[in-house]
């Protein structure tokens, strides 16, 4: 008997027996796979991991991290994925904190202390296998995303089966996302938006994916795709090389997320275009839950409206209703079925994330009209940075740039920034009889040990950081 992936729905083995494959349904890192090199590989895969119950995969933009994720998938086996500029600090406590008990794939050149060795399970792009693998239950988890929050080490989101099911057909009904569609971006493999809509949406809604290795405006433009995925970041650099915009006019949708849109950047893009685009929100912890329509308005710095099974609401400090008046602004809550099951190892911090009536608390201040649209103002808390859409806490960076001896006290923010929506900057205090302040070495420092894209962009050297009577940095003046 071959049951159909019901997860990974156009890997259907019936069908490729039948010699109706996609031949180019993945196009990365310089390699073509059809629908059943994706299978036939991936079950291959599955056979070699399926004792384990979680392994960690290097989330290099290749064909080995699709067939490793698709594997894992297939298997039922949990897959941590890595980012692959990670230094020794954030490999030890992803690795630590998962129980990751393998690398599926070649692990990172990375030493240092803390670090657990693990077994290595190979990869092989080449290998077939047709056995029929059962399908795993929804309750499993699919994905350990790691994610910062505002202090200490990242949390380890966990992502059903269930959920990730869920999240894509919702998106797959607000987009009409569907195989007739090739799906275009070049983002990384280690977060939701590029692993888990950029490479296991195609794969459930059967549109062709085309992996561009950078998000570059180029690269998009010599794809021909009709759907493409980028953070903001992406589409500033796109509008920039007017004629790689206007090469995209032939596309179907263009997709922004991660971070908000500039209005004058959508404004750009349609007109270089002729497309108007589609801007959705997220979080690492609920998938997508809020997004324009393709058969609805698109309205410049909102995200449109609750996708398939979301509701939303918003709540001001108190814990009061805020009135839906498109003015009044609170804290956004949420629930549907793409919510995640929990931190891992963190009781404590799951609970606080939910309100006691169920609702997850996102910790983005938002409004709704009166139609249900929503705008995202801002976060909460000055403390979780979005650099290029990257999701990053100021507590983490601060605590590594303490461990450097020219610096007394830092405070590191997000200060807004053209290119990037907002720029990290960390504000260092130096010690009157230390070593001198050296930008790059604070900035190697932090992209060296936790990661690259972590990185402070910028250092400024300051005599004291403003602070509160409580003695708290405020860092809304930094800003
Ligand atoms: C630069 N480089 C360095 C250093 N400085 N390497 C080592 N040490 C340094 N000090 C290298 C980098 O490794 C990289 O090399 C190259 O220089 C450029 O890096 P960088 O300047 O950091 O990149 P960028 O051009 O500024 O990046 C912009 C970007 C990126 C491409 C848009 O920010 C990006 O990929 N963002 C996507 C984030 C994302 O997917 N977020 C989704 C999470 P090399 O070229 O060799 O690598 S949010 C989510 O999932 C939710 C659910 C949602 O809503 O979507
Ligand atoms: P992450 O967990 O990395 O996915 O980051 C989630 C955060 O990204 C959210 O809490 C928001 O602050 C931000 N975000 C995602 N999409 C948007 C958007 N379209 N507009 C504004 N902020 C967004």
């Amino acid at each position: 008997m071959i049951v159909v992936s019901a997860l990974l729905r156009s890997l259907n083995p019936i069908a490729v027996a039948r010699g109706d494959d996609v031949p180019d349904a993945v196009r990365i890192d310089g390699h073509t796979l059809s629908r059943s090199d994706v299978l036939g590989a991936a079950t291959a895969v599955a056979a070699r991991v399926s004792r384990a119950d979680r392994v960690a995969v290097v989330a290099t933009p290749t064909a080995t991290t699709v067939v490793a994720v698709v594997g894992c998938l297939l298997a039922g086996v949990t897959v941590v994925p890595v980012p692959p500029d990670s230094g020794p600090a954030e490999l030890a406590h992803i690795l630590t904190d998962s129980g990751a008990q393998a690398w599926l794939g070649p692990a990172p050149e990375v030493a240092g202390d803390g670090i657990p060795e693990l077994p290595v399970l190979p990869v092989r792009l080449h290998a077939r296998d047709w056995h029929h693998v059962p399908e795993p239950d929804p309750s499993r988890i699919a994905f350990v995303l790691y994610t910062s929050g505002t202090t200490g080490a990242p949390k380890g989101v966990l992502l059903s089966r269930r959920a990730v099911a869920a999240g894509l057909d919702a998106l797959a009904e607000a987009w009409d996302w569907s195989d007739r569609d090739t799906l275009v971006h070049g983002l990384p493999l280690f977060h939701v938006h590029g692993l888990i809509l950029g490479v296991v949406g195609a794969l459930r809604t059967g549109s062709r994916l085309i992996h561009t290795g950078r998000p570059t405006p180029q690269a998009y433009a010599e794809a021909g795709g009709s759907l493409y995925f980028g953070v903001p970041t992406v589409w500033t650099r796109m509008v920039e090389d007017e004629d790689c915009a206007r090469a995209l006019s032939g596309a179907r949708l263009l997709v922004s997320g991660s971070a908000p849109l500039p209005v004058p950047v959508f404004e750009r893009l349609r007109e270089l275009t002729g497309l108007t685009p589609i801007e959705r929100y997220g979080m690492s912890e609920t998938m997508l839950t809020l997004s324009t329509r393709v058969d609805g308005e698109r309205r410049p710095g909102w995200v449109g409206t609750p996708v398939a099974g979301v509701e939303t609401r918003l709540r001001d400090g108190q814990g009061r209703d805020v009135p839906h008046d498109g003015e009044s602004i609170g804290v956004l809550q949420v629930r549907g079925p793409m919510l995640f099951d929990g931190y891992l190892n963190r009781p404590e911090a799951t609970a606080e994330a939910w309100t006691d009536d169920g609702w997850f608390v996102t910790g983005d201040v938002a409004v709704i009209d009166a139609g249900g649209f929503h705008r995202i103002v801002g976060r909460e808390s000055t403390d979780l940075i979005k650099s290029g859409g990257f999701r990053v806490g100021a507590g983490e960076i601060e605590t590594v740039l303490l461990g450097h001896p020219a610096v007394r006290e830092v405070a590191v923010a997000g200060l807004p920034d053209s290119d990037l929506g907002q720029r990290i900057v960390a504000f260092v205090v130096p010690f009157d009889d230390g070593p001198e302040v050296v930008a790059d070495e604070l900035i190697e420092l932090v992209a060296g040990r936790l990661s690259v894209h972590k990185r402070p962009r910028e250092v400024r050297v300051v005599r004291s950081l403003p602070r509160n009577a409580m003695g708290k940095v405020q860092k809304k003046l930094l800003q």
